[in-house]
């Protein structure tokens, strides 16, 4: 059989579900044709295969591509300032109440040109690709209005033409509210639901609210997963971050693809989230930077069999992080997951978040072909250390 390339000589973390644990098969080789995967599997299973190019891996693991699936990664300005007010003893929300925080993030991207905020973007980009990212979500969220919240969707899907990656915009219009609606919440979820959903079909692929006492309610928040629904877009949520507002369950009523945070979820939003089938994404940088010491329920899930995802949470505000392999070890040391459940968090499980487990997340044929080739004994590696990339290889699309 003709084939592109292969990678022979490899040991497969494959993340299949069939399979147990990380799927793994020791003596494996990865065939790809165009972008897609053609094998994945034992060397002494596959077909006859005839490739234009073969890739010896000597014993190096591969993972499917990494995917980080809850970015901010589109905004100017940074937020350095605020991290100095906090550490002199100001909280995250009284510096949101000061009109500080989410807000002069918004001035700055709005103040920015569709150029500048791809421009801003591709260091930090950049930082994820290194370490094996071939897919990424980005929100909007800083624009707040239908120009500005465009403009950053925009921005995100540009990057997938500046660099080899897959991008998922998702549309987070209902991430604060904009000075022009100051005491006018509803007036601004009117707007959200009337002309900015609308016009960001074919466009995001998701929406996302934050529901939260700093920022929407529960009932503002199901009136934008009423419109997202009704215009045919998914909805996910960041919900219980700071507090329990059941934003876990409501979101299980859309059939959301995932809630994240999920600090103070409680029993029934979890049993909800079971049901619904969706993903639990953690996010520890965020836990971390804000000193958080509210543990999600991380035993509960796992009791429950939802899949937990694991995602860095890039933002200015909350997350300076553009490390989804420290993100790993955070998983780890802060939340307690084990290193298995941190590796599927950033593949099978985090693929599942975006929707698109048809297409990324494990090694199967007929999927694409995004490899992360790794320089170590055992994937628990990945997670283990702390600021060090092993990563030799990264295959995007087959190439
Ligand atoms: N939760 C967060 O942690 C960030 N947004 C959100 O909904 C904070 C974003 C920021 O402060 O800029
Ligand atoms: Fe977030």
């Amino acid at each position: 059989m003709h084939c592109d390339r292969v990678w022979r000589d490899a040991r497969l973390a494959t993340m299949r579900e069939d399979l147990s644990g990380l799927g793994v098969i020791e003596d494996g080789m990865v065939a790809a044709q165009g972008d897609r995967i053609l094998y994945a599997g034992p060397a002494s299973e596959a077909p006859a295969l005839n490739p234009i190019e073969s890739i010896p891996c000597a014993g190096r693991w591969i993972t499917p591509g990494l995917i980080d699936c809850h970015t901010h990664l589109i905004h100017a300005g940074d937020r350095a300032h605020e991290f100095e007010l906090r550490l002199n003893g100001a909280s995250y929300e009284e510096i949101a109440r000061a009109g500080g925080g989410i807000i002069s993030t918004v001035s700055a991207t709005r103040a920015a040109s569709e150029d500048e905020l791809v421009a801003d973007a591709l260091p930090r980009l950049d930082a994820l690709i290194a370490e094996g990212v071939t897919t990424i979500e980005i929100k909007s969220g800083y624009g707040l209005s239908r120009e500005h919240e465009l403009k950053q969707l925009n921005a995100a899907r540009r990057l997938s033409e500046k660099r080899r990656i897959n991008v998922s915009p998702t549309l987070l219009a209902a991430h604060a509210l904009p000075p022009e609606f100051a005491g006018d919440a509803d007036g601004y979820i009117d707007e959200i639901c009337a002309n900015i959903i609308p016009a960001a079909v074919g466009v995001a692929d998701a929406v996302d609210a934050f529901c939260e006492n700093i920022a929407f309610t529960s009932a503002q928040t199901e009136r934008v997963f009423r419109a997202a629904r009704g215009c045919g877009l998914p909805v996910k949520l960041h919900a219980e971050q700071l507090s329990n507002q059941n934003g876990a369950a409501l979101a299980a009523r859309y059939g959301a693809l995932s809630a994240d945070h999920l600090e103070y979820l409680d029993a029934a939003g979890i049993a909800a989230m079971k049901r619904a089938g969706m993903v639990a994404v953690m996010l520890p940088g965020a836990f971390y930077f804000l000193r958080d010491t509210h543990l999600p329920p991380i035993a509960a899930l796992r009791d429950a069999g939802v899949p937990m995802a694991l995602a860095t949470d890039y933002n200015p505000g909350t997350s300076p992080l553009t490390s989804l392999l420290l993100a790993l070890n955070m998983g780890a040391t802060l939340f307690r997951l084990t290193p298995e459940e941190c590796v599927l968090g950033v593949t099978r499980h985090a693929a599942q978040a975006l929707g698109r487990s048809a297409d990324i997340g494990t090694l199967s044929a007929g999927k694409r072909c995004d490899l992360a080739i790794w320089d170590i004994e055992r994937p628990a590696e990945l997670v283990y250390r702390m600021g060090f990339n092993p990563l030799h290889a990264r295959v995007w699309g087959g190439q």
